[in-house]
């Protein structure tokens, strides 16, 4: 099924009569780049930088190298790639030759690969041949075994695939430029229930949310942003994030880990302006700030997001690195919220921020579906701009995550202020948010039980000093399976070839779901009294 995102006429036109959609597609946007700051700097990635020139002219040659594979426009390609400067001439080059690419996080598994490919129904996957000792080659032909359409591009060591290095030095002649109203390529939903949904997102809605969030960030063509989460996740993408920093002409410079050890020599090294991470990040940052040697005095501005940041860690981090926090509240689905740069201090302390946009609609229900009190916590929802109306293919998700009207249920309770500034108060949706990464609880469950000496497993978060939220499994053995411990759990789980972060940080075992409620229970609210329960107990120990 081709990928699409379609707005009813009357909110499609809004949008371009308010100049949010400007009918420019990537293609377009980076030749205007490349003409009008061909000489500046683009890409500085490992030992690489390039011109904007560069850029154009190396995305180029990959569009070419990618239809000689045989691939047709509105095909999907699965990249994933670390934070290296090929990220940005496979994604270009994917734009140029109108194919799709669909984002994968460089953690993500063959599990997660193989569940994307097929969703989206790839004829192509993109990765680099090792990358933080994991070897995609090995990923590529178990995909290849399964899926024989797809074929795989590698950068590096090719083997027996096609090499990205190889690429003949041609253009693509005549090729038309995308609609803006089509898909540019499919990113990834955290995913609330079972496995990631594939959203779908259009030149016009994407560019204008990052173009708008560059203004509310201030970048300029003097500004540097440095790219410390992996390139796919939406935040460092869009959020302003590389996108918006191309958007203006600035300089991108690539972190190949969020770590201190990594991203604090290339802030000195290349002056960078600004940068997002998520909170446990920004809290390492700032503890690693004071014994730090480099000169951060070049960073401007610390944007957290992801994952909620707590007032009292938020004050550590301005004063500990010498910028201002800018807090950051998306997701994937689109809706972005910032606390503003002129803003009072509390309120980049204590809140996460107001929309992007003027035309931003913003709903904060009860259960029942009614508004709730001004200031009052509720349901968010939203509808918008460059907020989706649907995920790609899958009417149950649909159902469950649109309104009739299209409005877009986040899953997230929040509450505002008076002044129009979100408070992220929690979630109604049974994922835990560890360290920024979205985990569905129904997907570990699923894989805990295709262990055979597992009779049943509930998943839940708890709340983890470093990480935010830990994943924490309950367990019920079967009968005689005693001999089961934790790390044989999470060894199994290792070896269920899934994305790391989704591995149980730890594990209860317990000898029923005894609830008190009577009969039968939903999982959500099984999951709710495990975790009560268990924190309950953990109260009455200290
Ligand atoms: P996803 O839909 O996978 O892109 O994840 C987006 C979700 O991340 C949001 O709906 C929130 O639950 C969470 N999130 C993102 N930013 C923040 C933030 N600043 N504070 C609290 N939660 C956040
Ligand atoms: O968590 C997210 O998905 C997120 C956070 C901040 C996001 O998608 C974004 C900004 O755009």
């Amino acid at each position: 099924m081709r990928p699409q995102q379609i707005w009813p006429e009357e909110f499609a036109s809004l949008y371009r009569a308010k100049g949010y959609w400007r009918g420019e597609s990537f293609p377009e946007m980076l030749r205007a780049l490349a003409a009008e700051h061909g000489d500046r700097e683009a890409v500085v990635g490992g030992d690489q930088r390039w011109t904007y020139a560069e850029l154009l002219a190396r995305a180029e040659g990959a569009a070419a190298g990618f239809r000689a594979l045989g691939w047709e426009p509105g095909d999907r390609v699965v990249v994933h790639l670390p934070n290296i400067p090929e990220f940005f001439s496979v994604i270009f080059g994917l734009f140029l030759a109108r194919l799709i690419p669909v984002y994968a996080l460089p953690a993500h598994r063959l599990t997660e690969i193989r569940h994307f490919a097929t969703k989206s129904e790839a004829v192509g996957y993109v990765a680099a041949d090792r990358w933080d000792g994991f070897d995609h080659r090995g990923l590529a032909r178990a995909l290849r075994e399964e899926r024989p359409e797809i074929k795989a591009v590698i950068l590096g060591e090719a083997e027996d695939f096609a090499d990205f290095r190889a690429f003949p030095d041609e253009k693509l002649k005549g090729e038309p430029e995308p609609s803006p109203s089509d898909v540019a390529f499919l990113q990834i939903s955290g995913g609330s229930t079972g496995l990631s949904k594939l959203i779908p997102r259009t030149h016009d809605d994407y560019i204008y949310s990052f173009r708008a969030s560059a203004e509310i960030c201030g970048l300029t063509p003097e500004s540097v942003y440095l790219v410390a989460l992996p390139a796919a996740h939406n935040f460092p993408m869009s959020s302003p994030g590389f996108m918006g920093a191309f958007s203006v002409g600035a300089k991108v410079v690539l972190a190949p880990s969020p770590s201190p050890e990594a991203a604090f020599p290339l802030i000195a090294r290349e002056r960078v302006t600004i940068t997002g991470l998520v909170p446990p990040l920004a809290l390492l940052w700032a503890q690693a700030a004071g014994a730090a040697t480099e000169d951060l005095s070049s960073l401007k501005v610390l944007q957290v997001g992801g994952a909620k940041l707590i007032p009292e860690a938020a004050r550590r981090i301005g004063p500990a690195l010498g910028c201002k926090l800018q807090q950051v509240f998306g997701m994937a689905e689109g809706l972005v919220n910032y606390t503003r740069l002129d803003d009072p201090e509390a309120v980049a302390l204590e809140t996460q921020g107001r929309p992007i946009s003027p035309d931003d609609e913003i709903l904060i229900l009860d259960d029942a579906g009614n508004p709730v009190p001004e200031g009052e916590p509720g349901n968010l929802l939203t509808r918008g701009p460059y907020t989706i109306r649907a995920y790609h293919d899958d009417p149950a998700a649909n159902a469950r995550s649109f309104t009739p009207d299209g409005f877009y249920r986040t899953g997230d309770v929040v509450k505002r202020t008076p002044e129009g500034n979100l408070v992220v108060q929690g979630r109604a949706t049974d994922h835990i948010n560890r360290a920024g990464e979205k985990i569905s609880a129904e997907e570990i469950e699923d894989h805990l039980l295709a262990h055979p000496e597992i009779f049943d497993a509930a998943v839940v978060s708890l709340p983890d000093p470093s990480l935010g939220e830990r994943i924490c499994a309950f367990v019920i053995r079967n009968p005689g399976a005693e001999a089961l411990k934790g790390p044989q759990v999470k060894a199994f789980m290792r070896g269920r070839e899934l994305a790391g972060f989704k591995i149980p940080d730890q594990v209860v075992f317990v000898p029923d779901f005894e609830t008190t409620a009577v009969g039968k229970i939903s999982r959500k609210a099984l999951r709710a009294a495990l975790r009560a329960r268990y924190l309950a107990e953990q109260e009455a120990k200290n």
